[in-house]
Parts: C-alpha cells; structure tokens; sequence
C-alpha cells in the first residue's frame, strides 16, 4: 500500500521496523520476544535477509551482538521486550559502551498512553541506560522508525563507536504509517572529527624528533580505526618502542622486537618500565585507564604527552595533554608518518631502546608448574594458543583466566581478542564468543572462561547447540573466584570469604555441557592437555565445553596493587624488579 499524498509506502510500525533493518544492514538480530516488541517479530518471521538468533537470556544478546560487532567491524544488534527484557540489556549495553563497540539495541516499550503509570512490564530503559548509551531513542510514531534506526546505525558505527538504544512502543509497532528510508540524516551537532588538525600534527611530529625516550601508547581505537599496518609502518621508521594495552593485544604483533607488552595492572616489566621512564607518549586510541596509570599522579612522570583520539571528551580527561590531536588514529598516523618521512633524521633513541629491550629480557612473562602434578591455568592456556595459532578469535571472562590470556595466547593479529576490558563483566565470554562465530563461521573462535563467570551465561551454549554455532569453550576450573581470591591472598591475609565456589564436580562440567547439546570433554593430568585441545580442535559441527582442573592457588604476575603507583610493580609476591640502567 502506498500513501497517495506523498508516494510513500504505508507499513505497520513492526513492518517498518524489520524492513529498516534490511536497510541498515543488519544481517543478524540476538533477542527473544515477549508483550511490547512482539508486533515486531511477526513480520521478522518473513524477513529472508535478517537472520534472528533467539538466546536464552537477554544479557547472552548483547554480548553476542558484541562478539559479532568486534569481529565483523559492523553494527552487532540486539532486541528484547520492555521491562525486564530491556534491564537485561543494561550490562552489556554498558559494557559496550566501556568498550566502544558499536551496537544498536531495539527494545519494546508499553503503548504511549500506558507510559508513565508503572503500566505491567514498564521501565524507563531510556532513562536507565542515558548514562550509558552514545545516544537513545525513544519512538512513540511509526513514521519515526526509520529515521531512528537509520540515524541509531549512523551514530553507533561512526566516530567513537557504541551502543545506541531504540526504545519503541507498541502501539507505534502497531499502527499504521509512511515508510520512507531516508537518505539524508538530520543529526544536528553530531559532526565527528576524523581529520586531525594539520597543525597539531606538526607539533607531535616536532616532539617525537626532539624525544630521547619516546613510547608508542597504542589502545584500542588503533584497530577500531583499521590502522595496525599504519602503526607498523610508524614504529618500524622511528624505532620508537611500542606497548599495547589490553584493548589493543594483536594490533602490534607481540613477537615484534619493538613491542615491550601489555601495559597496566598486570602488564609486563618492560611496557610499565617503558611508560614510567619515558619522556614523551604518544598515546594513540587510548584513555589512560586508571588500570594501565595506576596511581596517576605518579604516572609517566618525566613525560610529556601527545594524544590523538577521535574522541574530544578523552583528551585531558586523566592526564594532561601537551599536544591534543582530535581525529581518527588511521589519519594521524598516516600524517605523522609522511612528515617524519620528509624531515628524514633519524631519531636519537638507540640507548633508550636498549635499554628496554634489555628490561624485557630480564622479566619475561613466566609461571611456575605446580609440584603437585596438577595444571598449570598458564600451561593450559599457552597450549591452547600454540596448538590452535595465531589466525582464531579468542574470548575470555573477566579474572585470572583473562589475564593469563592477554599474558600466554599468541597476539600476532589486529582484531581477535575479544574482552570486556572496561566494564570487567563476568558472563561476557560465552555469548561473545557465539557472537564472533556467527560473525566468522569459518573461522575457529576459542572462549576461554573461569569456571565464575562460565556460571553466569552457560546458557547460551543451547543456543549455539541449537543454532549451529560450534564455539569451543575452556572452562578454567580453579574450583574460585580466582582473581578476587588472589587479593584475599595478598591483601586480606588469606582469608577466603565467599570466594570458594567448591566446583569440584559440582556442577560437572562436561555433563552439563552434554546437556546442552555440547561435546564435554575434561583434563585434570598435564598429559591430556594437547591431547584434549586436539580433540576440541577436531569437533567442529557442534560447540565444544573442556574443563581444565587447575591448580587453585596460581597467581597473575606481574601486578601493581590498586591504588599503587607503577613504579611499585611486583613481578612476585614481594619480589620488586631492579631497574638497572634507569638513570638514561
Ligand atoms: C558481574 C561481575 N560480578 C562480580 C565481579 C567481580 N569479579 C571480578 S573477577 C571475579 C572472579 C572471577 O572468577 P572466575 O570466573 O572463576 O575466574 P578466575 O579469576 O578464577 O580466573 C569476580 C567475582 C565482576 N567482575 N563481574
């Protein structure tokens, strides 16, 4: 049916909704249905270019949509009803917005009239999530659809991505009205700067030629903005050292002899050396993270600061920028490059890289083996990343067990890694993983998860049985909340409250895996580690779950205690580095 007065067809708002998604691209939707977005999954029913994965819980849509926004670099879309439907997404909406992942959540709501009279399954999800989304909708007309949800795509995938909420009635779902996908956005003031000011540039350009210990600080935002090979170029001219921060893992290979590690909290000797002692940071696509500065007023005292980030809020938000670059990381490197190209001097950096390269050898990352014969949770992981390469996504939780894989996998290429590094959200590995394997379906796509968090979102291991989606999860069972336990260890004086989850068969693994659709499979004997990690590889037509039985009292090293300044690093319990060579 067409609108006689102005040529425009004339859909339901439910009709208008779906057919807006093909618009936009949308190939996959994660939800589940209920009262308020109902009207919308009628017509979605018939749509043959939008694929819907129903989850078994509305948080396992959001972090799907995550997984599947990280690995593919377009918009990850999530749905749920109002209410309850719609609070369910308030965690990964946030964790997306931590992390700077684009995404589009479609949420009903009660009819207009009924708003406001604490009408059944009514929240205020715009209002609850205002401080977490990139932007919100709310659409009470169904003329309006298109325009929000072509205007919510543009917003969550341009300048600094994030999530972005549509929040529809149902009447509007409901009712009849003109469809026009429009052509032009009217987004007044959102006018993101991607090309950075000629010269700002200069003036970095100018820091970086005068600099005796210059680090390259690399975050997340340089592989968001598609420009890894651009930072090799860069470093590989200047010979300026590099660190990548827990966001950033595989957008400067770990083996590259440039590359001191992850700074931060749990990073590396050489990546935290680097940044205390350094003179000038030119810090690309980062935020200088409270968990990457410690205590910041001692943070990289001695240096002074370049920072380039699409994101105008970031700059000077933690620590002050001697020269602000607002744009996008691909464009300012490529400017930076040509201009230390064409001043062609070779920068003065031999003893400062020296003496780096000689910090790193000195503390390499290592664990001991324990000398009961049981596992060791960084052998497991380690064998995990040598046996399956390079080339696989890899997902974690949030603990010990994600700090031994940003530690131990092997972070040779931009992009598969996948975390919540912001929020630290539990329960994110599981669906982020099902996310990136319906984003990569050929490619292998590891979770590895603490037996903790693997408790909070397991349940969409039926969904991927059921969907076809062949994940491999490790679960690394340590029988705690290892890293919570960690600080009761060091800081509570070993006392253990209410972190022994007592996961000793209970629940069993590979029997609820099995009643999940999944292969289970276990190892508890350092000599099935290979031998399991073959056979996981080997299954590839239905989702995977390995419980590795780990030693309970591993630890993550190095660490620097919250609150801490850096310098105080221990790479052992009580055990400081020697900073030899420091007075360069
Ligand atoms: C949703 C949520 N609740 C609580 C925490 C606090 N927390 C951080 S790590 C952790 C322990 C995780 O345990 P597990 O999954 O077994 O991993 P491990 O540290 O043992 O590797 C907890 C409780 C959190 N990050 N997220």
């Amino acid at each position: 049916m067409s609108d006689q007065a102005t040529g425009a067809e004339v859909l339901t708002g439910a009709q208008s909704l779906v057919r807006s998604l093909e618009h936009a691209g949308a190939d996959v939707v994660f939800g589940i249905p209920g009262g308020a977005i109902l009207p919308a999954y009628d017509p979605l029913y018939d749509s043959t270019k939008v694929r819907h994965i129903l989850v078994r819980h509305e948080q396992g849509a959001g972090h799907a949509a995550e997984g599947y926004a990280m690995v593919t670099g377009k918009v990850g879309v999530c749905m749920a009803t109002s209410g309850p439907g719609a609070t369910n997404l308030v965690t990964p909406i946030a964790d997306a917005h931590m992390d700077s992942v684009p995404m589009v959540a479609i949420t009903g709501q009660v009819p207009g009239p009924s708003i406001g009279t604490d009408a059944f399954q009514e929240a205020d999800i715009r209002g609850i999530t205002m401080p977490i989304t990139k932007h919100s909708f709310l659409v009470t007309k169904p003329e309006d659809i298109a325009g929000a949800i072509a205007s919510a795509f543009h917003i969550a995938g341009t300048g600094r991505p994030g999530p972005v909420l549509v929040d529809i009635t149902k009447d509007a779902l409901q009712a009849k009205g003109d469809f026009e996908w429009p052509q032009h956005l009217d987004l007044p003031g959102y006018r993101p700067v991607t090309k950075p000011h000629s010269k700002q540039v200069r003036e970095a350009a100018k820091l970086i030629a005068a600099a005796s210990r210059p680090v390259l600080y690399v975050g997340g935002g340089v592989h968001k903005a598609g420009a890894a090979k651009e930072l090799k170029i860069l470093a590989e001219l200047t010979g300026i050292p590099v660190v990548t921060t827990l966001m950033a893992l595989g957008t400067f290979p770990d083996s590259h002899p440039q590359n001191m590690g992850m700074p931060g909290m749990h990073g590396t000797v050489a990546a935290v050396g680097a940044l205390q002692r350094s003179d000038l940071l030119i810090a690309l696509g980062t935020r200088f993270d409270d968990r990457v500065t410690g205590k910041l007023s001692s943070f990289a005292p001695l240096a002074k600061v370049i920072h380039a980030d699409i994101d105008p809020a970031e700059i000077s938000k933690n620590r002050h920028a001697d020269v602000p670059i607002v744009g996008d990381a691909k464009e300012v490197i490529t400017e930076l490059i040509s201009l230390l190209k064409a001043d062609d001097r070779p920068l003065d950096i031999a003893d400062w890289a020296h003496y780096l390269r000689d910090l790193k050898k000195r503390y390499p990352r290592g664990y001991d083996m324990p000398d009961d014969g049981s596992l060791s949770p960084q052998h497991v992981i380690q064998r995990i990343g040598e046996i399956t390469g390079p080339d696989a996504y890899y997902a974690s939780g949030v603990g010990q067990h994600q700090m031994w894989s940003a530690a131990f996998l092997p972070w040779e290429l931009p992009g598969r890694w996948l975390n919540s590094g912001g929020l630290g959200t539990m329960g994110y590995c599981v669906p982020a993983a099902m996310g990136a394997k319906v984003g990569r379906p050929d490619a292998t796509v590891w979770g590895i998860d603490g037996d903790g968090c693997f408790q909070m979102t397991n349940q969409e291991l039926v969904t991927c049985a059921l969907e076809g989606i062949p994940v491999k999860i490790a679960v690394i069972n340590n029988q705690s909340l290892g890293m919570v336990r960690q600080w009761q260890t060091l800081f509570y004086e070993s006392r253990y409250s209410n972190t022994d989850l007592k996961t000793n068969r209970i629940p069993d693994f590979p029997k609820l895996a099995e009643a999940m659709g999944c292969v289970g499979l276990r190892a508890e004997d350092p000599e099935d580690v290979d031998s399991v990690i073959d056979k996981a590889l080997s299954i590839n037509d239905v989702p995977v779950v390995v419980e590795f039985v780990v030693h309970k009292d591993a630890m993550i090293w190095p660490m620097v205690a919250a609150g801490a300044s850096n310098d105080d690093i221990q790479v052992a319990r009580n055990m400081a580095p020697t900073w030899d060579g420091e007075t360069l």
